[in-house]
């Protein structure tokens, strides 16, 4: 059975990975459609190595008869277009922050929580987590099952492009021009962001942390265990593709740094690089491309009980966003709820 697939915001970073992601993965598509903004109208996007989509207006898109929608255009316009969508019949699959707390959308890793997904139904849309999350609690899930987690503190080094395509030309000008002198052009940071840090993503919430950083503690909490303390600080760094996380872990019981690392060795969707001597890590750039999670820097913390520490680096693009949206799909049609769904259709 092949299924016809509308991506909405296709000539985003996202939207643009959603596609070649389904081509690569050679996923079932008889009919796909790239719907973005008026202002994209008639623009080319590619499809695999021989389709050319033109893009056609979300706003007046007819969704009767899609099976699927990967989205990925921006909370509030996936407010607004995502239950037009699911009352038309298809199954959204929504890559933005508007749906993923609502008690009635399931917030999925397939490698964490696949069984989320038989609560599909109940809106007809499925929420794909925060990049940021999605990497951690891949690498988490092992651990927790094998020493249940207490509590996180995680920091991240998150690049340009989580914020966009004009994030990314933001860092590019502004690293060329330090170098030829040119002025300095910031417009989509609040600070310069080439040869320099930033420690704000998203908006500041009333306690001091950001949204950014809110994501993480409550995604965790709904997609791997409601009892998990997490503390997280989210920074951006002057990186185009690829985030990376230092995380440190309390568990119940203790588990050594040997033992993680055979578990994360077994751990669907892992890659564990960890060699203490010169290079025997993963860096952003070596992951950008790539659709593990990688873990790397595997040590026990002896500042606290049972305490463990680690270093994971991921394509926030891929396994952040359009990788996890496209093992959603590939799970879901998999599944007998979804079946019956479209046989009564
Ligand atoms: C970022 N978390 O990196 C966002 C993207 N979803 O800004």
């Amino acid at each position: 059975m092949a299924y016809r697939v509308a991506i909405v915001g296709a000539t985003g970073n996202v939207g643009r990975e959603m596609l070649q992601t389904l081509a690569e993965r050679k996923f079932p598509v008889s009919d796909a459609v790239a719907l973005a903004s008026a202002r994209s109208i008639g623009r080319e996007v590619s499809f695999g190595e021989d389709d050319i989509l033109k893009v056609q207006d979300l706003a007046t898109f007819d969704f009767k008869g899609i099976d699927l929608v990967l989205s990925s255009p921006g909370a509030k316009i996936s407010a607004e277009f995502a239950p037009r969508a699911a009352r038309a019949g298809a199954v959204v699959i929504d890559n933005t922050s508007h749906w993923r707390m609502d008690p009635d959308v399931p917030l999925v890793v397939p490698e964490v929580n696949p069984n989320a997904l038989a609560g599909f139904g109940k809106k007809n849309i499925i929420a794909n987590p925060n990049c940021s999350t999605i990497q951690m609690v891949v690498a988490l899930k092992p651990l927790h099952d094998a020493a249940k987690i207490k509590r996180v503190v995680v920091s991240t080094y998150q690049s340009v492009s989580g914020k966009g395509k004009e994030a990314m030309d933001e860092l590019f000008t502004q690293t060329r021009g330090i170098y030829v002198n040119d002025a300095m052009v910031q417009e989509h940071f609040t600070k310069q962001i080439a040869f320099n840090v930033i420690p704000h993503i998203d908006n500041f919430m009333d306690d001091g942390s950001t949204k950014e950083e809110w994501k993480m503690v409550v995604e965790t909490k709904k997609i791997l265990d409601p009892s998990i303390k997490v503390h997280a600080t989210c920074v951006r760094v002057p990186v185009f593709i690829g985030h990376a996380e230092s995380v440190n872990v309390e568990f119940e019981r203790q588990l050594t740094a040997d033992e993680a690392r055979e578990l994360l060795r077994e751990a669907p969707g892992v890659s564990v690089v960890d060699h203490r001597v010169d290079g025997g890590y993963v860096t952003p750039a070596e992951a950008a491309g790539e659709d593990s999670v990688f873990v790397s820097r595997l040590r026990e913390d002896p500042t606290i009980e049972n305490g463990l520490a680690f270093w994971c680096v991921s394509d926030n693009l891929r396994k952040g966003a359009a990788l996890n949206a496209v093992q959603i799909a590939e799970a879901l049609v998999g599944r007998p709820e979804f079946k019956k769904a479209k046989k009564a259709a």
